[in-house]
């Protein structure tokens, strides 16, 4: 699924965060610690290789609502933007916090010019926040920045599961005709 927004184009797609290779910036669902851990951060700490790890130690921690932003390594991408999500039920207000996490994670790839950038759905797994809440912060968030004109070109939600997927989908389809 692909939608035009002011210039953005916004991809819907299933598959793995670690398998982007057109892609400038792959965001990591990280934790405070800036470690490897399950979950994408498993997924991606494991892609990238050690160095990873090595780079963003120094870095540590991070407050939920945070990004930070280190090299690929290993990865297919030049960059890693490592966002820590909100634990849902812990964290609050989480819905602020989440929002965050999406806002600052655009920030830092526009600071540096980048024009592609990929999601995961943030604290959706292990951090326990209900998946259409969380869509709908993450949907609303890109398109709030889309009119910004930034140097963000794309967009790209990857999502791991089909009904994850498919929750994305209708809850962008929703906020378009809004
Ligand atoms: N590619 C894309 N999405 C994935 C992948 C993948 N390779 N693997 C899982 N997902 P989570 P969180 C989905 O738990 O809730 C870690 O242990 C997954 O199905 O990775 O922010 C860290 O160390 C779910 O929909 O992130 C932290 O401690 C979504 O990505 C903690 O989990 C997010 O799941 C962060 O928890």
């Amino acid at each position: 699924m692909t939608h035009q927004v002011a210039g953005l184009t916004i991809e819907l797609v299933q598959g793995d965060i670690t398998n982007q290779p057109d892609i400038d910036a792959v965001v990591n669902a990280a934790n405070a610690q800036l470690r490897t851990g399950g979950g994408v951060a498993g997924a991606i700490h494991q892609a990238a290789g050690p160095s990873l790890a090595e780079e963003t130690r120094p870095m540590a921690p991070i407050q939920p609502g945070e990004a930070v932003i280190s090299g690929g390594h290993d990865l297919q991408n030049d960059h890693v933007i490592h966002v820590l999500g909100p634990v849902y039920g812990r964290d609050e207000p989480s819905g602020k916090l989440l929002r965050a996490g999406y806002d600052n994670a655009m920030k830092l790839a526009e600071e540096i010019g980048l024009s592609s950038i990929a999601f995961p759905a943030i604290s959706t797994g292990a951090f326990g926040f209900p998946l259409e809440p969380a869509a709908r912060i993450a949907l609303q968030a890109v398109l709030d920045h889309a009119p910004e004109r930034s140097s963000l070109s794309l967009v790209r939600f990857v999502l791991f599961d089909e009904n994850t997927l498919k929750v994305h989908r209708s809850v962008l389809s929703e906020l378009m005709e809004s």
